[in-house]
């Protein structure tokens, strides 16, 4: 038997003086770079700057991701997506709010948005490109975020797949569970989705330029909204 349930997300606001940055994108478009060379930028100024990622990693919970990530522990998917779930909860109690509202830079290494684009990717089905389907699971992720809080910026590291999955192989990764090329395949589509749904909420940057060219771009963006 099949029920209908339809229900609206709440997302917050940041209505602090801090300013809430994420960088998105899949695995191997240059995030963590880029978040990283833009937290030394404020640290060179003396910026108050909080760096994090997510998933913590940190923690039991985030200990307990870890494992999965690295397959030295499997666990069914939905399970998964409520542990990153829960990471995420302590993370923006714990670190992102308190840091916000003592008025620092918070620039994160991914935020809620990566649980849809990998929610939709861990559905087995080979339909996952039929958008019913994907607008299914993206609603299920997105109930479990209710009145999670929204960055003021999230940066999109866009990128092909060939040149994610060949820096990959370059950085020697490609050993956790995502970092699969049918995977990545799949993590795509769901970004896709994404960025069609909620196109306000992104602000797209052309991974394939120089890390020095990305660099320039995205303190440009964030010296525009901190004036
Ligand atoms: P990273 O450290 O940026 O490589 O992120 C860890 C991995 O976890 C990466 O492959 C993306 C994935 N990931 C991040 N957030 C979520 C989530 O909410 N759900 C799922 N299923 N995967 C996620």
């Amino acid at each position: 038997m099949e029920y209908k349930v339809s229900f609206i997300t709440d997302f917050l606001r940041n209505n602090s003086s801090g300013l809430y940055i994420a960088i998105e994108g899949i695995d191997g478009s240059g995030k963590t770079t880029q978040a990283k060379l833009l937290t030394d930028f404020f640290k060179e100024k003396k910026h108050p700057v909080v760096f994090t990622h997510e998933p913590t990693r940190k923690g039991l919970i985030g200990k307990l991701i870890h494992s999965v990530l690295q397959a030295k522990m499997n666990i069914p998917s939905v399970a998964l997506q409520y542990l990153f779930c829960a990471d995420r909860a302590v993370h923006q109690e714990q670190v992102i709010v308190p840091s916000l509202e003592e008025g620092k830079i918070v620039v994160s290494d991914r935020c809620f948005w990566s649980a849809i684009a990998y929610g939709i990717a861990d559905r087995k089905s080979e339909n996952v490109a039929n958008t019913a389907e994907i607008f299914t699971v993206a609603q299920s992720v997105l109930s479990m975020y209710h009145q999670f809080m929204l960055p003021d910026i999230t940066f999109f590291m866009d990128i092909p797949l060939n040149a994610a999955i060949h820096r990959l192989g370059d950085m020697n990764k490609g050993k956790e569970i995502y970092e699969k090329s049918d995977m990545l395949h799949r993590i795509k589509k769901g970004y896709d989705w994404m960025l069609k749904e909620f196109p306000k909420e992104f602000v797209m940057i052309n991974g394939t330029k120089s890390v020095e060219e990305i660099q320039i771009e995205i303190r440009k963006i964030v010296g525009e909204k901190l004036k």
